[in-house]
């Protein structure tokens, strides 16, 4: 079997399996699900991000906006998705000192409080440093540009996501 195994997934399996792989939007994965056959995880992905890029720009905020802060309440409370908490924790955030939290939570605040959606970023590629660095430099962007490059992240986050989805699949199966 290769892609077969997604391929021959029913829509609530396919939810179940991809739902999360843009964070707290399984209606990406329930739409991606009407373009099966995938003839490759690389096809599978394009589909994740060609939804996205197809979004009005309001749509797209939107998608920001289903992100939690990072090293904000839901990290401290323990509620954040099983996947942001990973990511989260493998970037350092559970380790700032007292300086670095209040400074990223004050960039934090002034960046929602000019874009109107959270600094996003993908964790994974960064850790506690390079994120306060690009918070700092990507407040200044414009709102079009800072709208594009969160974008961005936002599909670097499902690639490492799907990625995680393929190498927890049975040993021996082919993708
Ligand atoms: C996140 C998150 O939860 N995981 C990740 O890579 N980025 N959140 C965020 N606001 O960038």
């Amino acid at each position: 079997m290769e892609i077969q195994v997604f391929n021959s997934m029913d829509y609530e399996e396919f939810v179940d399996k991809f739902g999360n792989v843009i964070e707290k939007c399984p209606l990406v994965a329930a739409a991606v699900w009407t373009n099966r056959p995938f003839t490759s995880l690389a096809a599978l992905e394009k589909m994740f991000g060609d939804f996205i890029d197809l979004l009005p720009p309001s749509g797209k905020e939107g998608i920001l906006r289903c992100h939690p802060d990072l090293a904000g309440r839901d990290l401290l409370r323990g509620t954040l998705s099983s996947e942001s908490q990973g990511e989260q924790i493998q970037a350092g955030l559970t380790n700032l000192t007292v300086a670095q939290r209040s400074q990223l939570s004050e960039l934090n605040a002034s960046y929602k409080n000019r874009f109107h959606f959270p600094f996003v970023i993908c964790a994974r590629m960064n850790d506690k440093d390079t994120i306060i660095k690009q918070l700092s430099s990507r407040i200044h962007n414009s709102p079009e540009h800072e709208l594009n490059t969160s974008i961005a992240e936002v599909k670097k986050i499902c690639h490492l996501r799907l990625l995680d989805i393929l190498n927890r699949v049975p040993h021996g199966t082919k993708l």
